[in-house]
Protein backbone atom coordinates (compact mmCIF):
# COMPACT_ATOMS: atom_id res chain seq x y z
CA UNK A 1 0.00 0.00 0.00
CA UNK A 2 1.76 3.31 -1.02
CA UNK A 3 -0.08 6.65 0.52
CA UNK A 4 1.07 10.46 -0.11
CA UNK A 5 0.41 12.83 2.68
CA UNK A 6 0.04 16.41 2.45
CA UNK A 7 0.27 19.28 5.47
CA UNK A 8 -2.92 20.81 7.06
CA UNK A 9 -1.33 24.50 6.64
CA UNK A 10 1.72 25.65 4.38
CA UNK A 11 3.26 28.40 7.32
CA UNK A 12 3.16 27.50 10.63
CA UNK A 13 2.85 30.04 13.23
CA UNK A 14 4.31 30.53 17.26
CA UNK A 15 1.94 30.35 19.84
CA UNK A 16 3.02 33.48 22.35
CA UNK A 17 0.48 34.61 25.33
CA UNK A 18 -2.71 32.41 24.20
CA UNK A 19 -2.37 33.99 20.69
CA UNK A 20 -0.71 32.27 17.14
CA UNK A 21 1.40 34.84 15.77
CA UNK A 22 4.28 35.31 13.36
CA UNK A 23 7.94 35.68 14.31
CA UNK A 24 10.77 38.72 13.30
CA UNK A 25 13.07 36.58 11.73
CA UNK A 26 12.42 35.25 8.64
CA UNK A 27 10.42 31.83 8.01
CA UNK A 28 12.45 28.89 8.56
CA UNK A 29 12.10 26.57 5.65
CA UNK A 30 10.86 23.07 6.65
CA UNK A 31 12.22 20.00 4.83
CA UNK A 32 11.14 16.37 4.84
CA UNK A 33 14.61 14.28 5.16
CA UNK A 34 12.68 11.07 3.03
CA UNK A 35 12.47 13.41 -0.06
CA UNK A 36 14.65 16.83 0.68
CA UNK A 37 11.89 18.75 -0.30
CA UNK A 38 10.50 22.12 1.29
CA UNK A 39 7.28 21.31 2.94
CA UNK A 40 6.68 23.80 4.69
CA UNK A 41 7.49 27.39 6.49
CA UNK A 42 7.18 27.74 10.11
CA UNK A 43 7.31 31.44 11.90
CA UNK A 44 11.02 32.13 13.53
CA UNK A 45 11.59 33.79 16.69
CA UNK A 46 14.07 36.65 16.84
CA UNK A 47 15.40 37.62 20.70
CA UNK A 48 12.80 40.24 20.79
CA UNK A 49 9.99 37.65 20.31
CA UNK A 50 11.77 35.12 22.94
CA UNK A 51 11.24 38.09 25.42
CA UNK A 52 7.54 38.70 24.53
CA UNK A 53 7.11 34.96 25.63
CA UNK A 54 9.51 34.96 28.79
CA UNK A 55 7.07 37.88 29.52
CA UNK A 56 3.93 36.53 29.04
CA UNK A 57 4.82 33.39 30.86
CA UNK A 58 5.83 35.87 33.96
CA UNK A 59 2.82 37.64 33.61
CA UNK A 60 1.02 33.93 33.83
CA UNK A 61 2.76 33.27 36.38
CA UNK A 62 2.85 36.27 38.93
CA UNK A 63 -1.30 36.58 38.11
CA UNK A 64 -1.30 33.30 40.30
CA UNK A 65 -4.48 31.73 38.53
CA UNK A 66 -2.10 28.64 37.43
CA UNK A 67 0.35 28.11 40.34
CA UNK A 68 -2.17 28.45 43.12
CA UNK A 69 -5.27 25.97 41.21
CA UNK A 70 -6.04 23.33 43.10
CA UNK A 71 -3.83 20.66 42.18
CA UNK A 72 -6.00 17.90 41.07
CA UNK A 73 -7.73 20.12 38.97
CA UNK A 74 -4.15 21.25 37.42
CA UNK A 75 -3.79 18.06 36.94
CA UNK A 76 -7.01 17.43 34.75
CA UNK A 77 -6.09 20.08 32.79
CA UNK A 78 -2.18 18.14 32.01
CA UNK A 79 -4.10 15.14 31.52
CA UNK A 80 -6.41 16.40 28.93
CA UNK A 81 -3.57 17.67 26.74
CA UNK A 82 -2.80 14.11 26.54
CA UNK A 83 -5.91 13.46 25.41
CA UNK A 84 -6.17 15.98 23.05
CA UNK A 85 -2.98 14.56 21.38
CA UNK A 86 -4.52 10.70 21.04
CA UNK A 87 -7.39 12.28 19.80
CA UNK A 88 -5.98 13.91 16.65
CA UNK A 89 -2.82 10.68 17.26
CA UNK A 90 -3.19 10.45 12.78
CA UNK A 91 -2.63 13.44 11.56
CA UNK A 92 -0.22 14.26 14.31
CA UNK A 93 1.75 11.06 13.40
CA UNK A 94 1.28 12.24 9.34
CA UNK A 95 3.37 15.46 10.52
CA UNK A 96 6.05 13.70 12.53
CA UNK A 97 6.67 11.09 8.97
CA UNK A 98 7.02 14.33 6.95
CA UNK A 99 8.86 16.77 9.36
CA UNK A 100 10.92 14.19 10.82
CA UNK A 101 11.49 11.34 8.20
CA UNK A 102 10.00 8.98 10.82
CA UNK A 103 8.21 6.08 9.05
CA UNK A 104 4.34 6.11 10.34
CA UNK A 105 4.67 3.38 13.10
CA UNK A 106 6.97 5.21 14.91
CA UNK A 107 5.38 8.56 14.69
CA UNK A 108 2.56 6.97 15.90
CA UNK A 109 4.76 5.75 18.86
CA UNK A 110 5.81 9.14 20.12
CA UNK A 111 2.83 10.52 19.67
CA UNK A 112 1.70 7.86 22.51
CA UNK A 113 4.80 8.65 24.58
CA UNK A 114 4.12 12.35 24.30
CA UNK A 115 0.57 11.49 25.70
CA UNK A 116 1.57 9.16 28.42
CA UNK A 117 3.92 11.67 29.54
CA UNK A 118 0.42 14.07 30.44
CA UNK A 119 -1.53 11.25 31.76
CA UNK A 120 1.71 10.29 34.25
CA UNK A 121 2.59 13.80 35.39
CA UNK A 122 -1.60 14.70 35.22
CA UNK A 123 -1.65 12.29 37.44
CA UNK A 124 0.66 13.19 40.21
CA UNK A 125 -0.01 16.69 40.54
CA UNK A 126 -1.66 16.54 43.69
CA UNK A 127 0.40 14.23 45.34
CA UNK A 128 3.38 16.48 45.63
CA UNK A 129 3.67 16.74 49.88
CA UNK A 130 5.92 18.41 52.24
CA UNK A 131 6.48 17.15 55.21
CA UNK A 132 6.44 18.17 59.01
CA UNK A 133 9.82 18.43 60.69
CA UNK A 134 9.63 17.66 64.53
CA UNK A 135 11.47 20.59 66.58
CA UNK A 136 9.64 20.17 70.16
CA UNK A 137 6.48 21.56 71.61
CA UNK A 138 6.76 25.11 70.83
CA UNK A 139 6.92 24.84 67.19
CA UNK A 140 5.20 23.56 64.40
CA UNK A 141 7.58 23.39 61.15
CA UNK A 142 6.60 22.17 57.69
CA UNK A 143 7.90 22.48 54.09
CA UNK A 144 6.02 23.36 51.18
CA UNK A 145 6.37 23.13 47.54
CA UNK A 146 6.73 25.71 44.83
CA UNK A 147 7.02 25.63 41.26
CA UNK A 148 9.88 27.51 40.30
CA UNK A 149 8.27 29.95 38.18
CA UNK A 150 8.87 30.37 34.16
CA UNK A 151 10.57 27.27 32.96
CA UNK A 152 12.81 27.06 29.56
CA UNK A 153 12.62 24.22 27.18
CA UNK A 154 15.43 23.84 24.65
CA UNK A 155 13.98 21.48 22.87
CA UNK A 156 15.78 18.70 20.28
CA UNK A 157 15.05 17.28 16.80
CA UNK A 158 15.30 13.21 17.14
CA UNK A 159 11.83 13.21 19.19
CA UNK A 160 10.58 16.35 19.03
CA UNK A 161 7.49 16.59 20.27
CA UNK A 162 8.11 13.63 23.00
CA UNK A 163 11.23 15.60 24.22
CA UNK A 164 8.74 18.62 24.52
CA UNK A 165 6.16 16.24 26.37
CA UNK A 166 8.67 15.28 29.12
CA UNK A 167 9.13 18.45 30.40
CA UNK A 168 6.18 20.69 29.74
CA UNK A 169 4.18 18.05 31.54
CA UNK A 170 6.10 18.00 34.28
CA UNK A 171 6.82 21.58 34.38
CA UNK A 172 3.05 22.50 34.17
CA UNK A 173 1.50 19.86 36.71
CA UNK A 174 3.73 21.19 39.20
CA UNK A 175 2.49 24.91 38.68
CA UNK A 176 5.03 26.53 36.77
CA UNK A 177 4.56 28.26 33.45
CA UNK A 178 6.33 27.24 29.98
CA UNK A 179 8.39 28.75 27.23
CA UNK A 180 9.42 26.14 24.16
CA UNK A 181 12.19 26.98 21.58
CA UNK A 182 11.15 24.17 19.54
CA UNK A 183 13.93 22.38 16.81
CA UNK A 184 14.79 24.10 13.75
CA UNK A 185 14.51 20.79 12.01
CA UNK A 186 11.29 19.17 12.77
CA UNK A 187 9.22 21.52 14.60
CA UNK A 188 5.82 21.35 13.23
CA UNK A 189 4.46 18.40 15.53
CA UNK A 190 5.01 20.38 18.64
CA UNK A 191 2.49 23.07 17.75
CA UNK A 192 -0.08 20.42 18.21
CA UNK A 193 0.57 21.24 22.21
CA UNK A 194 -0.40 24.77 21.47
CA UNK A 195 -3.36 23.40 20.30
CA UNK A 196 -4.03 20.79 23.18
CA UNK A 197 -3.59 24.03 25.55
CA UNK A 198 -6.00 26.18 23.85
CA UNK A 199 -8.20 22.73 23.21
CA UNK A 200 -8.39 22.30 27.65
CA UNK A 201 -8.54 26.09 28.42
CA UNK A 202 -5.17 26.63 30.08
CA UNK A 203 -3.80 30.11 30.84
CA UNK A 204 -2.97 32.84 28.11
CA UNK A 205 0.91 32.52 28.92
CA UNK A 206 1.06 29.20 30.74
CA UNK A 207 2.14 27.17 27.66
CA UNK A 208 4.13 29.17 24.64
CA UNK A 209 5.72 27.48 21.86
CA UNK A 210 8.37 29.39 19.50
CA UNK A 211 10.62 28.14 16.86
CA UNK A 212 14.01 29.83 16.30
CA UNK A 213 17.42 28.92 15.32
CA UNK A 214 19.43 28.12 18.12
CA UNK A 215 22.41 30.76 17.91
CA UNK A 216 19.78 33.49 18.15
CA UNK A 217 16.54 32.26 19.92
CA UNK A 218 17.80 29.45 22.21
CA UNK A 219 20.81 31.53 23.19
CA UNK A 220 18.19 34.68 24.11
CA UNK A 221 16.05 32.18 26.05
CA UNK A 222 18.71 30.17 27.84
CA UNK A 223 20.46 33.47 28.80
CA UNK A 224 17.38 35.47 29.76
CA UNK A 225 17.26 37.02 33.16
CA UNK A 226 13.58 36.20 33.77
CA UNK A 227 13.41 32.43 33.39
CA UNK A 228 13.94 30.66 36.67
CA UNK A 229 14.15 27.21 35.57
CA UNK A 230 16.15 25.75 32.45
CA UNK A 231 15.91 22.16 30.81
CA UNK A 232 17.97 21.23 27.36
CA UNK A 233 18.56 17.99 25.46
CA UNK A 234 20.47 17.63 22.41
CA UNK A 235 24.76 18.04 22.20
CA UNK A 236 27.73 18.71 24.40
CA UNK A 237 28.86 21.64 23.33
CA UNK A 238 25.25 23.29 23.40
CA UNK A 239 25.05 22.21 26.50
CA UNK A 240 28.04 23.71 28.25
CA UNK A 241 27.01 27.35 26.54
CA UNK A 242 23.35 27.01 28.29
CA UNK A 243 24.82 26.24 31.63
CA UNK A 244 26.90 28.91 31.33
CA UNK A 245 24.34 31.60 30.29
CA UNK A 246 22.19 29.78 33.26
CA UNK A 247 24.77 29.81 35.80
CA UNK A 248 25.39 33.71 34.96
CA UNK A 249 21.78 34.43 36.11
CA UNK A 250 21.88 31.68 38.48
CA UNK A 251 19.19 29.31 37.02
CA UNK A 252 19.00 25.87 37.72
CA UNK A 253 19.30 23.38 34.50
CA UNK A 254 19.04 19.99 33.76
CA UNK A 255 21.00 19.08 30.85
CA UNK A 256 20.61 15.54 28.98
CA UNK A 257 23.43 15.51 26.51
CA UNK A 258 23.87 11.96 24.60
CA UNK A 259 25.11 9.15 24.82
CA UNK A 260 28.01 6.10 23.81
CA UNK A 261 25.73 3.31 25.74
CA UNK A 262 27.00 0.01 25.80
CA UNK A 263 25.34 -3.50 25.67
CA UNK A 264 27.47 -6.32 27.94
CA UNK A 265 27.01 -9.49 25.72
CA UNK A 266 28.05 -12.60 27.79
CA UNK A 267 28.50 -16.34 26.62
CA UNK A 268 25.20 -17.47 28.40
CA UNK A 269 23.63 -14.56 26.71
CA UNK A 270 20.14 -15.48 24.42
CA UNK A 271 21.59 -14.43 21.35
CA UNK A 272 17.92 -14.29 19.92
CA UNK A 273 16.21 -12.09 21.96
CA UNK A 274 18.94 -9.83 21.77
CA UNK A 275 19.36 -9.56 18.16
CA UNK A 276 16.09 -8.39 18.32
CA UNK A 277 16.86 -5.46 21.22
CA UNK A 278 19.71 -4.68 18.96
CA UNK A 279 16.92 -3.86 16.44
CA UNK A 280 15.26 -1.73 18.77
CA UNK A 281 18.63 -0.70 20.23
CA UNK A 282 20.45 1.18 17.34
CA UNK A 283 17.82 1.04 14.68
CA UNK A 284 14.76 2.98 16.07
CA UNK A 285 14.85 6.32 14.66
CA UNK A 286 17.55 5.75 12.54
CA UNK A 287 20.02 5.56 15.43
CA UNK A 288 18.81 8.78 16.87
CA UNK A 289 18.50 8.61 20.14
CA UNK A 290 20.39 9.59 23.21
CA UNK A 291 19.95 6.05 24.87
CA UNK A 292 20.79 3.98 21.66
CA UNK A 293 22.53 0.90 21.80
CA UNK A 294 25.72 2.51 20.24
CA UNK A 295 28.18 -0.56 21.31
CA UNK A 296 27.73 -3.76 21.70
CA UNK A 297 30.52 -5.10 23.82
CA UNK A 298 30.55 -9.12 23.35
CA UNK A 299 32.69 -11.90 24.78
CA UNK A 300 35.28 -13.59 22.79
CA UNK A 301 33.49 -17.15 22.16
CA UNK A 302 29.95 -15.84 20.72
CA UNK A 303 31.01 -12.66 18.99
CA UNK A 304 31.45 -13.97 15.92
CA UNK A 305 27.98 -15.53 15.76
CA UNK A 306 26.70 -12.61 17.44
CA UNK A 307 28.43 -10.20 14.29
CA UNK A 308 26.66 -12.54 12.09
CA UNK A 309 23.50 -12.47 13.32
CA UNK A 310 23.21 -8.81 13.76
CA UNK A 311 24.69 -7.95 10.50
CA UNK A 312 22.29 -10.14 8.61
CA UNK A 313 19.42 -8.75 10.57
CA UNK A 314 20.46 -4.96 9.72
CA UNK A 315 20.82 -5.77 6.26
CA UNK A 316 17.30 -7.36 6.13
CA UNK A 317 15.60 -4.28 7.57
CA UNK A 318 13.74 -2.42 5.07
CA UNK A 319 14.56 1.53 4.31
CA UNK A 320 12.33 4.56 3.54
CA UNK A 321 10.15 7.53 3.54
CA UNK A 322 7.61 8.13 6.03
CA UNK A 323 5.21 9.43 3.83
CA UNK A 324 5.77 6.58 1.45
CA UNK A 325 4.22 3.76 3.79
CA UNK A 326 1.37 2.24 4.80
CA UNK A 327 1.42 1.08 9.12
CA UNK A 328 3.72 -1.69 8.07
CA UNK A 329 7.11 -0.12 6.77
CA UNK A 330 9.86 0.70 6.23
CA UNK A 331 11.55 -0.73 9.57
CA UNK A 332 13.57 2.57 9.67
CA UNK A 333 13.18 5.56 8.16
CA UNK A 334 15.58 8.75 7.42
CA UNK A 335 18.11 11.04 9.18
CA UNK A 336 16.88 14.34 10.01
CA UNK A 337 19.38 16.18 7.61
CA UNK A 338 22.08 15.95 5.37
CA UNK A 339 24.95 16.91 7.90
CA UNK A 340 23.65 14.46 10.49
CA UNK A 341 23.62 11.65 7.54
CA UNK A 342 27.26 13.08 6.29
CA UNK A 343 28.79 12.70 9.76
CA UNK A 344 27.61 9.50 10.56
CA UNK A 345 28.74 7.84 7.19
CA UNK A 346 32.02 9.68 7.68
CA UNK A 347 32.66 8.11 10.78
CA UNK A 348 32.29 4.59 9.73
CA UNK A 349 34.53 5.19 6.71
CA UNK A 350 37.12 6.42 9.05
CA UNK A 351 36.34 3.29 11.12
CA UNK A 352 37.49 0.92 8.33
CA UNK A 353 40.45 3.04 7.31
CA UNK A 354 41.66 3.03 11.08
CA UNK A 355 41.56 -1.17 10.58
CA UNK A 356 37.22 -1.90 11.59
CA UNK A 357 35.74 -4.28 9.32
CA UNK A 358 31.84 -2.64 7.68
CA UNK A 359 29.73 -6.15 8.07
CA UNK A 360 26.49 -4.34 7.03
CA UNK A 361 25.89 -0.68 5.33
CA UNK A 362 28.40 1.91 6.26
CA UNK A 363 26.91 4.23 3.27
CA UNK A 364 24.37 6.20 2.26
CA UNK A 365 21.50 4.90 0.48
CA UNK A 366 21.50 6.77 -2.62
CA UNK A 367 18.38 8.45 -3.66
CA UNK A 368 16.63 11.94 -2.61
CA UNK A 369 16.66 12.03 1.12
CA UNK A 370 18.81 11.67 3.85
CA UNK A 371 19.55 7.81 4.30
CA UNK A 372 22.19 5.79 5.34
CA UNK A 373 21.72 2.06 5.42
CA UNK A 374 21.38 0.18 8.86
CA UNK A 375 25.50 -0.26 9.56
CA UNK A 376 27.54 -3.02 12.29
CA UNK A 377 30.70 -2.49 12.41
CA UNK A 378 32.85 -4.99 13.54
CA UNK A 379 36.29 -5.72 14.83
CA UNK A 380 36.23 -2.30 16.55
CA UNK A 381 39.03 -1.79 19.21
CA UNK A 382 38.74 1.18 22.20
CA UNK A 383 40.59 3.59 20.45
CA UNK A 384 39.18 4.18 17.39
CA UNK A 385 36.61 7.48 17.32
CA UNK A 386 33.90 5.14 16.76
CA UNK A 387 34.08 3.22 19.92
CA UNK A 388 34.37 6.57 21.59
CA UNK A 389 32.02 9.40 19.81
CA UNK A 390 28.44 9.85 19.32
CA UNK A 391 27.12 8.91 15.83
CA UNK A 392 23.94 9.95 16.40
CA UNK A 393 23.05 7.12 13.63
CA UNK A 394 22.01 3.65 12.97
CA UNK A 395 25.30 2.26 13.22
CA UNK A 396 26.60 -0.42 15.83
CA UNK A 397 30.14 -0.82 16.93
CA UNK A 398 30.95 -3.88 18.02
CA UNK A 399 34.00 -4.73 21.14
CA UNK A 400 35.49 -8.00 22.20
CA UNK A 401 36.10 -9.02 25.46
CA UNK A 402 37.28 -12.09 27.40
CA UNK A 403 36.85 -10.84 31.06
CA UNK A 404 34.18 -9.54 33.01
CA UNK A 405 36.43 -6.75 34.48
CA UNK A 406 37.63 -6.03 30.23
CA UNK A 407 34.02 -5.87 29.62
CA UNK A 408 33.20 -3.04 32.54
CA UNK A 409 36.20 -1.38 31.91
CA UNK A 410 35.58 -1.13 28.23
CA UNK A 411 31.89 0.19 28.45
CA UNK A 412 33.14 2.88 30.95
CA UNK A 413 35.47 4.04 28.65
CA UNK A 414 33.69 6.62 27.24
CA UNK A 415 33.25 10.41 28.55
CA UNK A 416 29.67 9.64 28.41
CA UNK A 417 27.28 7.36 31.22
CA UNK A 418 23.71 7.37 30.35
CA UNK A 419 22.44 3.91 30.21
CA UNK A 420 24.13 0.56 29.97
CA UNK A 421 23.32 -3.13 29.09
CA UNK A 422 23.66 -6.33 30.73
CA UNK A 423 23.01 -9.45 28.69
CA UNK A 424 23.35 -12.69 30.79
CA UNK A 425 21.38 -15.62 32.31
CA UNK A 426 23.75 -15.78 35.36
CA UNK A 427 21.63 -13.32 37.61
CA UNK A 428 24.77 -12.41 40.70
CA UNK A 429 26.78 -11.45 37.21
CA UNK A 430 24.66 -9.28 36.14
CA UNK A 431 24.29 -7.57 39.13
CA UNK A 432 27.58 -6.97 39.76
CA UNK A 433 27.73 -5.41 36.10
CA UNK A 434 24.56 -3.58 37.04
CA UNK A 435 26.57 -2.25 40.17
CA UNK A 436 29.89 -1.48 38.42
CA UNK A 437 28.61 -0.06 35.08
CA UNK A 438 28.70 3.88 35.25
CA UNK A 439 25.95 4.89 33.86
CA UNK A 440 22.31 6.65 34.87
CA UNK A 441 19.87 3.79 34.29
CA UNK A 442 21.02 -0.04 33.23
CA UNK A 443 18.54 -2.99 31.51
CA UNK A 444 19.48 -6.63 32.24
CA UNK A 445 18.31 -8.41 29.43
CA UNK A 446 16.00 -6.21 27.85
CA UNK A 447 17.11 -2.96 26.06
CA UNK A 448 14.68 -0.19 27.34
CA UNK A 449 13.42 -1.70 30.21
CA UNK A 450 11.54 1.10 32.11
CA UNK A 451 9.52 3.38 31.03
CA UNK A 452 7.96 6.91 31.34
CA UNK A 453 7.86 6.00 35.55
CA UNK A 454 11.65 5.67 35.44
CA UNK A 455 13.97 8.12 35.86
CA UNK A 456 16.47 8.75 33.36
CA UNK A 457 19.76 10.78 33.15
CA UNK A 458 23.50 10.70 32.87
CA UNK A 459 26.38 10.05 34.33
CA UNK A 460 29.40 12.10 33.36
CA UNK A 461 29.15 14.42 30.09
CA UNK A 462 26.02 12.63 29.59
CA UNK A 463 24.55 15.60 31.72
CA UNK A 464 23.12 16.32 35.06
CA UNK A 465 19.61 16.29 36.86
CA UNK A 466 16.86 13.22 35.83
CA UNK A 467 14.00 13.45 33.13
CA UNK A 468 11.06 11.17 33.54
CA UNK A 469 9.69 9.29 36.80
CA UNK A 470 8.96 11.07 40.58
CA UNK A 471 12.28 12.33 40.01
CA UNK A 472 11.72 14.86 37.79
CA UNK A 473 9.22 16.52 39.33
CA UNK A 474 11.77 17.90 41.76
CA UNK A 475 13.17 19.80 38.93
CA UNK A 476 10.23 21.96 38.67
CA UNK A 477 9.88 22.97 42.26
CA UNK A 478 11.97 24.25 44.98
CA UNK A 479 11.01 23.51 49.17
CA UNK A 480 9.71 26.32 51.32
CA UNK A 481 10.29 25.60 54.73
CA UNK A 482 7.63 27.29 56.93
CA UNK A 483 8.52 27.73 60.82
CA UNK A 484 5.99 28.77 63.33
CA UNK A 485 6.45 29.67 67.03
CA UNK A 486 3.70 29.02 69.59
CA UNK A 487 3.46 31.56 71.74
CA UNK A 488 1.45 31.61 75.17
O1 LIG B 1 22.51 19.69 18.41
P1 LIG B 1 22.26 21.01 19.25
P2 LIG B 1 22.74 19.47 16.84
C1 LIG B 1 23.90 15.28 19.53
C2 LIG B 1 24.14 14.28 18.42
C3 LIG B 1 24.16 15.15 17.21
C4 LIG B 1 24.85 16.38 17.75
C5 LIG B 1 24.65 17.67 16.98
O2 LIG B 1 25.40 13.68 18.61
O3 LIG B 1 24.89 14.55 16.15
O4 LIG B 1 24.32 16.53 19.05
O5 LIG B 1 23.26 17.95 16.82
C6 LIG B 1 19.38 24.40 20.12
N1 LIG B 1 21.82 28.18 22.63
N2 LIG B 1 22.47 15.35 19.90
O6 LIG B 1 23.84 20.38 16.37
O7 LIG B 1 23.01 22.17 18.67
C7 LIG B 1 18.96 23.94 18.75
O8 LIG B 1 18.27 24.98 18.08
C8 LIG B 1 20.63 27.61 22.89
C9 LIG B 1 22.06 14.48 20.95
O9 LIG B 1 21.48 19.56 16.13
O10 LIG B 1 22.57 20.66 20.66
C10 LIG B 1 18.09 22.74 19.09
O11 LIG B 1 16.81 23.20 19.49
N3 LIG B 1 20.11 26.63 22.12
C11 LIG B 1 20.70 14.72 21.39
C12 LIG B 1 18.81 22.13 20.30
O12 LIG B 1 19.63 23.18 20.82
C13 LIG B 1 20.83 26.19 21.08
C14 LIG B 1 19.71 15.33 20.54
C15 LIG B 1 19.70 20.92 19.99
O13 LIG B 1 20.69 21.29 19.07
C16 LIG B 1 22.10 26.75 20.77
C17 LIG B 1 20.27 16.20 19.53
C18 LIG B 1 22.59 27.78 21.61
N4 LIG B 1 23.77 28.34 21.41
C19 LIG B 1 21.61 16.16 19.22
N5 LIG B 1 22.59 26.09 19.68
C20 LIG B 1 20.17 13.90 22.53
N6 LIG B 1 20.80 13.99 23.70
O14 LIG B 1 19.18 13.22 22.41
C21 LIG B 1 21.67 25.17 19.32
N7 LIG B 1 20.60 25.23 20.15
Amino acid sequence: MTEQWTLPREHWLNFVDGAWVDGQASPVPVSDPGTDQVIATQACASAEDVDLAVQAAKRCHQQGEFRHMVPVERGRLVQRMGQYLLDNLDEIAQVLCLDAGKPYWEAKLEVESAARYFEYYGNQAETMEGRSIPLGGQYYDFTVYEPYGVTAHIIPWNYPLEMTARSVSAALATGNTCVVKTPELDPLSVGYLARAAEHVGLPAGALNILCGYGKEAGAALSAHPDINQLVFTGSVPTGIAIAEAAARNVVPCVLELGGKSAALVFDDANIDALVEDVRWGIFFNAGQVCSAMSRLIVHESVYDQVVTRVADMASRLSVGEGRRFSEFGPNMGAMISRQQRDKAEAMCTLAEEQGARIAAGGQRIEQAGYFLAPTVVAEVTPDMEIARDEVFGPVVAVLKFSTEEEAIALANGTDYGLVGGVYSADVNRAMRVARDLRAGQIFVNEWYAGGVETPFGGYGKSGYGREKGREALLNYVQTKNIGIAIKQ
